[in-house]
């Protein structure tokens, strides 16, 4: 919005020129919405405590896990509120592609918001039923992705990492696959929110790689230079990862072991949605696999595990999945766990973004 109202009137103010440049415009998202999660956080943490949104912790779990009970949960509120004011204040707001994903963010955000305000206000034990929360998922991710092919001219060819020239059109396809991208992105961030501060490190270190994926392919010389494809207006979008990773980094701040404040189904099902559109949007998607290869590797040892449960009659590969909870009851305290899925978080983020240079 800064942009709409202030870069116009350059001509008069020669310093407002500053608003054109995309790498100024995200880094003062990302200081916006982590200044605006810090300063808030206290007030929304205490609210929570006091309309008694404190989390249940399962028996079954790691022993370790029953000191937690009654940590405030819903602290995703924090982050979605200040993702959403800074890229509004930020980015360009003309962009059809931050409204996209903003609609796509803003949508897992009312859907988690239900379970979690069934469940911890209401006091119903269950929250939404998993098949409707993953039909209510389908459904945002569907009509944000229709919009984006009809309105955007999204482009329906895949890009392969490492492969420049093998780009496969899906057509209408499309629309099933990147739904898939978006609610598997959206439930494997999900599954990973199981220790402080475990899903929102590595979310905020997706979004600083994808903030550089979508400025690359927002720029018609660097897309051309690295040859990824080039998608006018995608830059916008680096605003959106700047103001992910500022509000992870200020959510982190209270998060972090041991944590004051979960962040809820209201933070985890918008978080990987986000990331999952973005990955979408920019024609990054299957690069998603590696950016978020540690979300990857949780959703598949649940995969693993309930199948192997179910196939050998009751016999397990992990003590508990997901992985995360293996390692604790393999004895790793669980500040040890977390650090060191952030290092493998980080290593594939590198990893990643060397396929641009790789092809
Ligand atoms: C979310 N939620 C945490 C918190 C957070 C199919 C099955 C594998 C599903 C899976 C599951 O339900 N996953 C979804 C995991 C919960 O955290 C709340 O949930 C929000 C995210 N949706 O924001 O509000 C607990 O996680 C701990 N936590 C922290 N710090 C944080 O910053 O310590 C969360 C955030 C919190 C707290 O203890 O209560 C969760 O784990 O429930 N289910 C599981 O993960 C369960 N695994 C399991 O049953 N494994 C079985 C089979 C079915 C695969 C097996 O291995 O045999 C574990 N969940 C729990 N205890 N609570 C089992 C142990």
């Amino acid at each position: 919005m800064l942009y709409n109202l202030l870069y116009p009137l350059y001509p008069y103010f020669n310093a407002l020129n500053v608003f054109q440049y995309l790498t100024f415009r995200s880094i003062y998202a990302a200081l916006t919405a982590l200044v605006l999660s810090y300063f808030l956080g206290p007030w929304v943490i205490s609210r929570l405590r006091t309309m008694q949104v404190g989390q249940y912790i399962r028996e079954e779990g790691p022993a370790t896990h029953q000191k937690k009970a009654g940590t405030p949960t819903m602290g995703g509120v924090l982050i979605v509120g200040s993702v959403t004011v800074a890229t509004l204040l930020w980015a360009d707001i003309t962009n059809i592609f931050v409204w996209l994903v903003l609609f796509i963010f803003l949508g897992h955000a009312a859907i988690g918001f239900v379970d979690d305000y069934l469940m911890q206000v209401k006091k119903r034990s269950k929250g939404l039923s998993a098949r409707a929360k993953f039909c209510a998922q389908v459904l945002v991710a569907g009509a944000g992705l229709a919009a984006l092919i009809v309105f955007a001219d999204l482009d329906t060819r895949l890009t392969i990492p490492f492969f420049k020239n093998l780009r496969p059109d899906l057509g209408w396809a499309y629309l099933v696959f990147g739904i898939l991208v978006i609610v598997g992105a959206s439930n494997a961030v999900n599954l990973t929110d199981g220790l402080d501060g475990l899903a929102i490190g590595p979310v905020s270190i997706a979004a600083a790689t994808y903030l550089v994926f979508a400025y690359v392919a927002g720029n018609v010389r660097m897309a051309d230079y690295l040859q990824v494809p080039y998608v006018p207006g995608v830059g916008e979008l680096a605003v959106f990862c700047g103001a992910l990773v500022g509000a992870g980094m200020g959510f982190l701040w209270y998060n972090a072991y041991p944590a004051q404040v979960f962040m809820g189904d209201t933070g985890s099902l918008p978080l990987g949605a986000a990331l999952g559109s973005v990955a979408v949007v920019t024609k990054q998607e299957l690069a998603l696999v590696i950016v978020g290869g540690l979300f990857v590797v949780e959703a598949l040892s649940v995969i693993l595990q309930v199948g192997f449960f179910k196939l050998s009659k009751g016999r397990r590969i992990f003590r508990m999945a997901p992985i995360h909870h293996h390692f604790e009851l393999k004895g790793w305290p669980e500040p040890k766990v977390i650090v060191r899925f952030w290092i493998i978080a980080i290593m594939l983020a590198l990893l990643s973004v060397s396929t641009l240079k790789l092809r």
